[in-house]
């Protein structure tokens, strides 16, 4: 995720624009897929107003929403930001009243009480309608043809916590989507909800429970039976929030910590199993198996955000900053509240990646993700001297082979994250096509890839005439699962 503060610098390619587009059908060099027939949805975003400290968080940007409709071997592009009541109250002051990351203590008085959510961290479709997310908030519902925003979406009541990840899964079995809340009843509150969504869109099941410490809960793992939560060394509270600090700092003295519990329980079966330092933030896939458990992810050796400091008063390691992809196992049958973690590849990996989602809770073999291949070009009389070894390539692990394949985007480019579309008509795993924006530095502006995500042969690239807002998440959706055709003739 070197990308996530990467590109989100107020300067070069992600200085603010303050812009809003929309271009009918975008110039295209090679061909776009036919079968391509729907969505690829990216939330992201920039500081609309420059950050009232100069330490805030980049994850403090205002959110905004993009989306490039593939329709008939042809691609058209919308961006907007979203009308968070920030995004609205800072447009009417003409500045930013907001303060640091998550504190609401360090925001303006004439602030108080607004909702400070950017809802900036990915998008999500759920029967039939779309949402930005942000971690610290409820979805905010948008129109998926115009991108406008339409409000905050408690589930007509059936959804208590006053937060919502920004990382919801899917049962490909039932359609019914799993997600929690952490923080759930208030700043700084150790109460986690978590609920079953069935795919009509209404809350079937809750399950209430408290965390030993409250810690980041970026993302969550679901199998066909427990769902796995993983949080580690981040910490808030009151006190700290009280005294003007950032929502997070980083305690390694603290355990790292994976709860596993039934999905369909009452929270009573949670077990809490620990282990040394790492940095827990997205999750590939998870399984259970008898009494086994297993976890795959891209896991970092440290903390990860320079921007969340360490309790200790020293200073960032970026050398502990560094993703793999991870086997983790545990033993439900033993009393040992320990795990096996095993790292499978030993190249470093940004830790936004995805699986083929039709896999979700089930055996899997193939993950994709992005990574910077120090083995090609960097054009830097070009490019510009970014700092730091650009994420210039698409790295595909087949896990049954122990093998990695990769592709390059190319010598001025720094790729956000990849996307999986499965081919019409294929069940097989990982057949379909890789999709995800690139940065051209050299050209400033912004290009969507399109790869054979079996070969990681280049397909196709769209080319924006303007340089795009950072993306954190983006997926792809086909126009039935958002019933694209009929909304877009009412339009
Ligand atoms: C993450 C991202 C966030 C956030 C907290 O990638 C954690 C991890 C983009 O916002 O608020
Ligand atoms: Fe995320």
């Amino acid at each position: 995720m070197v990308q996530i503060f990467e590109e989100t610098l107020d300067q070069g390619f992600f200085a603010p624009q303050r812009f809003e587009g929309e271009i009918a059908d975008c110039e295209v060099a090679g061909s776009i897929p036919s079968d391509m027939d729907g969505v690829f949805i990216r939330v992201g975003g920039e500081f609309y107003y420059p950050p009232k400290f100069p330490n805030d968080a980049p994850l403090h940007s205002d959110g905004y929403i993009s989306k490039f409709r593939f329709k008939d071997g042809r691609v058209s592009y919308q961006g907007k930001f979203v009308r968070t009541p920030r995004y609205q109250s800072n447009l009417a002051a003409g500045r930013n009243q907001f303060g640091l990351y998550r504190n609401p203590f360090t925001d303006d008085d004439a602030v108080k009480g607004v909702n400070g959510t950017v809802s900036n961290t990915a998008p999500m479709v759920h029967a039939g309608r779309l949402f930005t997310l942000k971690e610290d908030a409820l979805p905010i519902e948008i129109d998926p043809v115009t991108l406008d925003t339409i409000g905050f979406h408690d589930f007509d009541g059936g959804w208590k916590s006053e937060t919502f990840t920004a990382h919801p899964k899917w049962d490909p079995l039932t359609g019914d989507m799993y997600a929690f809340g952490y923080e759930a009843t208030g700043l700084a509150s150790d109460d986690v909800f978590f609920y079953r969504v069935d795919k009509h869109g209404n809350v079937a099941h809750e399950i209430r429970i408290k965390v030993p410490y409250v810690s980041v809960i970026h993302d969550f793992a679901l199998t066909q039976e427990h769902v796995i939560i993983p949080f580690a060394c981040y910490y808030t509270d009151m006190e700290q929030l009280r005294a003007g600090k950032i929502h997070w700092q980083w305690d390694r003295t603290l355990p790292s910590m994976i709860g596993i519990m039934r999905r369909d329980g009452d929270g009573s079966d949670l077990r809490w199993f620990r282990g040394p330092e790492r940095c827990f933030m997205h999750v590939f896939n998870a399984q259970s198996v008898g009494n086994t458990v297993t976890l795959l992810a891209p896991f970092y050796n440290g903390n990860f955000f320079p921007f969340f400091p360490n309790i200790d008063g020293s200073p960032w390691d970026p050398s502990r900053a560094q993703g793999f992809v991870r086997k983790y196992t545990f033993d439900l049958g033993s009393r040992d509240d320990s795990w096996t973690e095993e790292t499978l590849f030993d190249t470093p990996i940004v830790d936004l990646g995805k699986i083929d989602h039709r896999f979700m809770t089930l055996p899997q073999r193939i993950a994709f993700t992005t990574f910077a291949d120090q083995t090609k070009p960097f054009d830097r009389e070009r490019a510009g001297d970014t700092g730091r070894a650009p994420v210039n390539s698409y790295a595909r692990f087949d896990l049954a082979e122990g093998k990695m394949t990769s592709f390059f985007a190319g010598d001025t480019h720094s790729l956000q994250e990849v996307s999986f579309v499965p081919r019409r008509g294929s069940s097989e795993e990982g057949d379909g096509y890789l999709i995800g924006t690139a940065s051209d530095l050299a050209e400033m502006r912004t290009e969507l890839v399109i790869v054979d995500a079996q070969g990681l042969e280049e397909i196709g690239r769209v080319y924006l005439p303007f340089r795009s807002s950072t993306q954190v998440h983006g997926y792809w959706w086909d126009a039935e699962e958002l019933g694209l055709a009929e909304k877009e003739a009412q339009a």
